[in-house]
């Protein structure tokens, strides 16, 4: 199932306690402080994992406890420190602190990790404690309580470019003739269900970029028909849009409009990103259907008409939008 979006408890462990204890010697009641310290409680981390596509092993256990940390021993003996636990997700995901909205984590690189709950330290023992204006401390430290958050994980895919039509446009289609992802394709409405990524290569340039395809949009969609609006969280992370009419349409600007006109009530910043308008299934707008307007692109998936030129647009839109500004990697992006 497509998850992309979870909340949990997380709780990280505890700290050991530190040890109140003296060094026993021989004929001598009382030897010096030797009490170890209480060793770490386990962190909660998150970490990026290339393979993952969905938030759904996230979402399946809703609790996460680290370990606590061991308590200090005698003769100075130090507490284990608690395991941590670890939380793999998928690229694109960002953590935030549900109770004050912070963002804690976006994470967009493979095996990138983050502490987001930090175990409670250990506490000294009186060992530790001993100093030479102290000698003889009166008693230990406890150790601290790990953090426990309730965190929000939300995925917004990373891709390069969005894909964004009305159900049926040949969106699917499309993005399996320039890629090799394989999205359901069929001659029904809301086919696409949850986005699908599809890596574009370049034959010119030894560079490549991504294409996301997130389910079909209709008239009110920001009212919540239809599959709603939710899935536009996927495309906030392009750089470039692509607005796919088909040809049949009586009038592909104003289907355009009225694309753009959803994108707006979504997020005005989705509204404004670079795009580029292209009209679909060429192959049967000869009996009947509308010319492309002016500065659109003509495309069948069927045939391969217009595939090239509208992939050179992209390369040509991804090139303008500062592509080496390394945008993705930038955390505080689409955040
Ligand atoms: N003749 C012709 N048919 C096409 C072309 N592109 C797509 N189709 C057909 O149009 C129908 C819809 O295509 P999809 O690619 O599933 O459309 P979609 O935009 O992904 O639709 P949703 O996922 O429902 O939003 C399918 O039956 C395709 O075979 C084309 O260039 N020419
Ligand atoms: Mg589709």
């Amino acid at each position: 199932m497509f998850i992309d979006e979870t909340t949990i408890q997380a709780k990280a462990g505890d700290g050991g306690n530190g040890c109140f204890a003296y060094e026993r010697q021989k004929y001598k009641p009382k030897g010096p402080p030797a009490g170890g310290s209480g060793g770490r409680g386990g962190h909660i981390l998150v970490r990026g994992r290339a393979q993952l596509h969905t938030l759904q092993d996230v979402a399946y256990h809703r609790s996460y406890k680290a370990e606590r940390g061991a308590h200090g021993k005698g003769s100075c003996k130090h507490g284990k420190s608690g395991a941590d636990v670890c939380i793999s997700v998928p690229l694109g995901t960002l953590v935030y602190n549900d109770e004050t909205g912070a963002l804690l984590y976006d994470c967009l690189e493979d095996g990138q990790t983050a502490v987001v709950a930090r175990g409670g330290r250990g506490g000294r023992g009186n060992a530790a404690l001993a100093s030479p204006k102290n000698r003889n401390p009166e008693a230990a430290e406890p150790g601290r309580p790990g953090e426990a958050r309730r965190l929000r994980f939300v995925l917004k895919v990373l891709a390069d470019i969005g894909l964004v039509g009305r159900p049926n446009a040949g969106k699917s289609t499309f993005l399996s003739k320039i890629s090799r992802a394989h999205p359901r394709i069929a001659d029904y409405p809301f086919t696409t269900t949850r986005p699908h990524l599809g890596i574009v290569k370049l034959d010119a340039f030894y560079d490549s970029f991504v294409v996301a395809d997130i389910p079909g949009l209709i008239e009110g969609s920001h009212t919540g028909k239809g599959l709603g609006t939710r899935f536009l969280r996927h495309i906030e992370r392009t750089r470039a849009l692509a607005i796919l009419v088909e040809s049949t349409a009586a009038d592909p600007q104003a289907e355009a409009d009225m694309l753009l006109a959803e994108l707006t009530r979504y997020s005005s910043l989705l509204a404004q990103k670079p795009h580029c308008c292209i009209l679909t299934k060429n192959d049967l707008a000869r009996a009947h259907g509308a010319a492309a307007p002016h500065g659109w692109f003509s495309i069948s998936s069927a045939t391969g008409a217009g595939i090239r030129q509208v992939v050179g647009e992209f390369s040509r839109l991804l090139k303008e939008s500062g592509r080496d500004d390394s945008g993705q990697k930038d955390p505080k992006r689409g955040v």
